[in-house]
């Protein structure tokens, strides 16, 4: 499976393999990685971030592709809605069924409001799922929420939201209990204890996993818990503008039926926005560890009803997405794997950083080394090895099936044995750091009843997130969403829907001298096949 000059250099991965464990690796000074982030790391690269022009974060940058969507035309401009006919009326309209919007639509239920959920997909296709390694939560004797925040505001630059970010701490161990009661079968030993592992820039063990596939595995039990409870799921229906009432809140969304065309209208008293993140908007021509509806819906969604964003030009990029084999390129290796010991490696065999650094410091790193010559090269580019074996010789024998099993046989498909052979990685865009910016409760600032919770919130944590916090803060923050909308739906009293906002912004775009035929949201990846 391996060429030639790939075989030569795992030659010098395996001469320097005993040396490398017997040495502790050195952490870098917080002045190091402050020089490597700015050489290396995508977000300090001017040519991928344009001027938005238009909106409430007008003059603030954000990447290329984003704010060409925050350019872009509504598709309710040419294609007219009847506001007078309503599809749906409900308390609480969550948009997008993945971790968060899943979990907000079960605690909007769980306090007695009418709660739907649409979702341009199937309830499940989301970043969710494709989450592997684990959620953080500071519940074991040595640690302590205290503790977990400090790991989090460090790692994310000192640049949280303290509120924000003191709630995801304070309610992790109540999350960890929420989703185990539901029947999430999380690692643990002979006593009953959860299994917790070290993620890169944490200074406890506090990744509570399911093997690999955690959040396959709290995907499955929020789907189910939303079905049990007979939750209205509108599936391959996208929401395409929120609708607002002559008082400036928001009173539900078009809707755009992705197999017939036809437009729907939801009224409803809260809207949740939970549509996640952005990887398929392949931000600087990055591959991505997202699944395909990652197209940053929800920011336009709010953004263009005049709700502001944070932090929205800064992106996470997984330090460790698949290298080779092409067919996978981009998929991500979770950082289980080097929690689990392996150690990153460039073409000479050398440990040239710490395996677990923070994301931004190690993706810079191995961008770095493949920038200096020190990767492998590969047919769509070049990456550096994951040392893989060392996994088994540090845990014994059989712990890579054990630990991280799909892993494991999604090289095994390629012919590649990773308890053999180390693996080839480069970055892949992994997270959007930046979203919607909401308060404590999960309000927008802008818009009294308008909620967001996951991926397409700004602010949690700050311009870098640690590994298993956003599988946390789908919990933490989408359960507080489903319970303030239900709450506030209590007091919420409509008055005539409009959607004034586009000709406003419309407006807004013309007065800047943007002309494009372009529309958002985008819905699908810009490559989606449109068979109809
Ligand atoms: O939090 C994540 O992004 C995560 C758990 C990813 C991983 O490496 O497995």
């Amino acid at each position: 499976m391996f060429t030639s000059e790939m075989r030569e250099s795992i030659k010098k991965v395996e001469a320097t393999r005993k040396e490398r464990m017997a040495t502790e690796p050195r952490r870098m000074t917080a002045e190091e990685k402050d020089a490597l982030l700015k050489a290396y790391h995508p977000d300090y690269r001017a040519d991928g971030f344009a001027e938005i022009k238009v909106g409430p974060n007008k003059g603030q940058k954000a990447p290329r592709e984003l704010t060409e969507l925050l350019h872009s035309n509504s598709r309710l401009l040419k294609d007219k809605v009847d506001l007078s006919k309503v599809d749906y009326e409900t308390d609480v309209l969550v948009i997008g069924g993945g971790g968060a919007g899943s979990s907000a639509a079960i605690e909007a239920n769980e306090a007695g409001a009418d709660v739907m959920i649409v979702t341009k997909l199937r309830i499940g296709d989301a970043n969710t799922m494709m989450a592997e390694g684990g959620i953080q939560a500071a519940d074991k004797e040595n640690d302590s929420p205290v503790q977990h925040y400090l790991d989090a505001f460090g790692g994310g630059h000192f640049a949280a939201r303290p509120e924000l970010l003191r709630r995801l701490v304070m309610e992790a161990p109540d999350a960890i209990r929420w989703l185990n009661e539901l029947g999430v079968m999380f690692d643990k030993d002979e006593d009953g204890r959860m299994v917790t592992t070290h993620g890169g820039g944490t200074s406890r063990k506090r990744m509570h996993a399911c093997k690999d596939y955690s959040g396959a595995e709290i995907m499955r039990n929020l789907r189910d818990e939303v079905l049990n409870r007979k939750i209205p799921v509108i599936e391959f229906t996208s929401a395409v503008e929120l609708i607002k009432d002559d008082k400036g809140q928001v009173a539900g969304a078009v809707l755009l039926n992705m197999e017939t065309g036809d437009y729907l209208v939801a009224k409803a008293k809260t809207v949740v926005i939970a549509t996640g993140g952005a990887g398929r908007l392949h931000y600087q021509n990055f591959p991505t560890s997202n699944h395909y509806g990652a197209t940053a819906d929800g920011l336009i969604l709010g953004y263009r009803a005049g709700a502001p964003l944070l932090y929205q030009d800064t992106i996470q990029y997984h330090p460790t997405g698949v290298a080779y084999p092409s067919q996978i390129f981009g998929a991500l290796v979770t950082e289980k794997v080097r929690s689990l010991g392996a150690m990153l490696v460039n073409k000479d065999g050398e440990a040239y950083a710490h395996p677990l650094e923070t994301r931004d410091v190690s993706a810079s790193a191995i961008i770095r080394e493949c920038a200096n010559g020190k990767g492998v090269e590969t047919p769509l580019g070049s990456g550096v090895w994951l040392d893989t074996p060392m996994i088994e010789i540090l845990g014994g024998e059989g712990t890579i099936e054990k630990r991280i099993p799909a892993m494991f046989r999604m090289y095994l498909n390629y012919g590649i044995d990773m308890r053999k052979e180390p693996i080839l990685v480069y970055p892949t865009l992994h997270y959007q750091n930046g979203g919607l910016e909401i308060g404590g409760e999960g309000f927008t600032k802008a818009i009294g009843n308008l909620l967001v919770a996951g991926e397409a919130v700004g602010g949690i944590h700050g311009r870098n997130r640690l590994m298993g916090n956003s599988l946390l803060d789908i919990i933490v923050f989408g359960r507080n969403a489903g319970k303030a909308a239900a709450k506030k739906a209590k007091e919420v009293e409509l008055g005539s829907m409009n959607l004034d906002h586009i000709d406003a912004y419309a407006k807004e775009l013309e007065a800047a001298g943007i002309e494009t035929g372009a529309v958002s949201p985008l819905l699908l990846p810009k490559y989606a096949r449109h068979e109809r």
